[in-house]
């Protein structure tokens, strides 16, 4: 494959942007080579501008649920781009984009529409602050619900102690008030809570693990968090940014039948663009300004182009058959990477929940973050270059989610088990 306009591009970016991106993960520090600098995308595939073609499972970090292009959202954003592109005033838009997330998720009453999922778990924990008059929340090691300074912590020495930075800039202060517990162990979020009696505001979890790669919630863990958010009189959040309208229509909390308190949202919802949200118990979020003393606003929030292409999104996923014809293509991905593993020694970790899976270079299980740490990164850089180089593109990185879309078709998939096959042979014999 040629890539000289993506190295030249991405030579020039390096000039104006840190790392020449606008988010670090596309850098492909974790893989190692140039990036493709993207020049389109049609369904279930890409093209950069060297005119290498793609079949495409990042779909934009989870977003392009139907794929890139697809006909009714793109004609949605012309036909808002025609009236205009933002008013900073209420729009009807704004009000059938929140119907239809609510149609969806009955845990949620009241919503507020952001940009980001940044922002959406940056408010969700402002709120749950706010609601409970306590300063302490509890995430999970390996968990990512985006950049907001309280978020960016990792656990500390002891358990019972509070989290330490993940990131320069963060002070050690904003730290202080995260307490930092495992994936999957409930014993784990029990002792901070009773370390921290009448402390903790809230939970936030990913009800599926997205960003240490895929990693399902073991049997009762949600129902778990459930009954110790409740016995300590903390909210429980659900950050379905990954997994609202990916994992089921009504995301994970419907998947798992576990209600939360609050929930936040981005990704799928703009179908494409900058859309996020957090919503949940009228009780809660009648906090937020102007109903409460919770401030949170934003200039672009509910944008008329960003709505269009979210109400676009989520009318074509409300067809009948959508999630089961998802449930079918991951398991045939999902099958397709099984079958060119048993062609090789390599050992490979699979998980999967729906349209989201990950194959972790590690033998085993990985059912939490330090089992999914385990993984070979050497391994996955070298197999995601080997399908890279075979027009199959992953995520740049092990701890990550690979994302069917409505849009990949049996030939696409029967293309990657056997360029995954190729991949892994060469892997193995490295
Ligand atoms: P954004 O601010 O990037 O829209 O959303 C932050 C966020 C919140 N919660 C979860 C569970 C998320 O996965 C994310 C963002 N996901 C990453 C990749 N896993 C986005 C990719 C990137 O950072 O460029």
């Amino acid at each position: 494959m040629d890539h000289a306009r993506s190295a030249a591009l991405f030579a020039r970016a390096q000039q104006h942007l840190p790392g020449g991106v606008n988010s670090p993960v596309r850098s492909f520090g974790a893989v190692g080579g140039t990036p493709p600098f993207i020049a389109r995308g049609k369904g279930g595939h890409l093209w950069d501008v060297d005119d290498n073609e793609y079949v495409d499972f990042v779909g934009s970090w989870g977003p392009l649920v139907l794929g890139h292009a697809h006909p009714a959202v793109a004609r949605a954003v012309r036909r808002a781009a025609a009236g205009g592109t933002s008013f900073g005033a209420p729009t009807e838009g704004e009000v059938r984009l929140a119907e239809l997330i609510k149609a969806a998720m009955p845990s949620i009453d009241l919503l507020r529409l952001v940009n980001s999922g940044t922002e959406a778990t940056m408010s969700a924990i402002r709120v749950a602050r706010a609601f409970t008059s306590r300063g302490k929340i509890i995430k999970f090691n390996g968990s990512y619900h985006g950049h907001a300074d309280g978020l960016l912590v990792k656990a500390g020495s002891g358990l019972a102690t509070h989290g330490i930075p993940t990131s320069a800039g963060v002070p050690i202060s904003y730290a202080a008030e995260t307490l930092v517990a495992e994936y999957n162990r409930l014993d784990t979020v029990e002792a901070l809570l009773r370390a921290n009696v009448n402390q903790v505001a809230a939970i936030i979890v990913e009800p599926v693990a997205g960003n240490m790669g895929v990693v399902p919630p073991a049997s009762g863990f949600l129902e778990g968090l459930r009954r110790m958010a409740d016995s300590h009189g903390a909210l429980l959040i659900f950050d379905e940014v990954i997994t609202g309208f990916r994992v089921a229509r009504g995301g994970a909390q419907e998947r798992y039948g576990v209600r939360p308190d609050l929930t936040c949202l981005g990704k799928i919802i703009g179908g494409g663009l900058p859309v996020g949200a957090y919503g949940g118990r009228a009780d809660v979020m009648r906090m937020v300004a102007p109903l409460g003393p919770m401030y949170q606003a934003g200039t672009l929030s509910g944008n008329p182009l960003a709505v269009a292409a979210g109400i676009a999104c989520l009318e074509a996923l409300a067809k009948p058959g959508t999630y089961a014809k998802l449930e079918r293509l991951g398991a045939r991905a999902e099958a397709g990477l099984r079958a060119a593993a048993d062609t090789t020694s390599v050992p490979l970790a699979i998980n999967r929940v729906g349209s989201m899976l990950t194959a972790f270079f590690c033998d085993g299980s990985v059912t939490t973050w330090a089992e999914a740490a385990r993984s070979d990164t050497a391994a996955y850089a070298a197999f995601f270059h080997a399908l890279l180089d075979q027009g199959v593109y992953i995520a740049p990185s092990q701890f990550e989610c690979a994302f069917l879309s409505l849009a990949h078709t049996p030939a696409d998939l029967a293309r990657t088990a056997e360029a995954a096959t190729l991949a892994l042979r060469s892997a193995g014999a490295a």
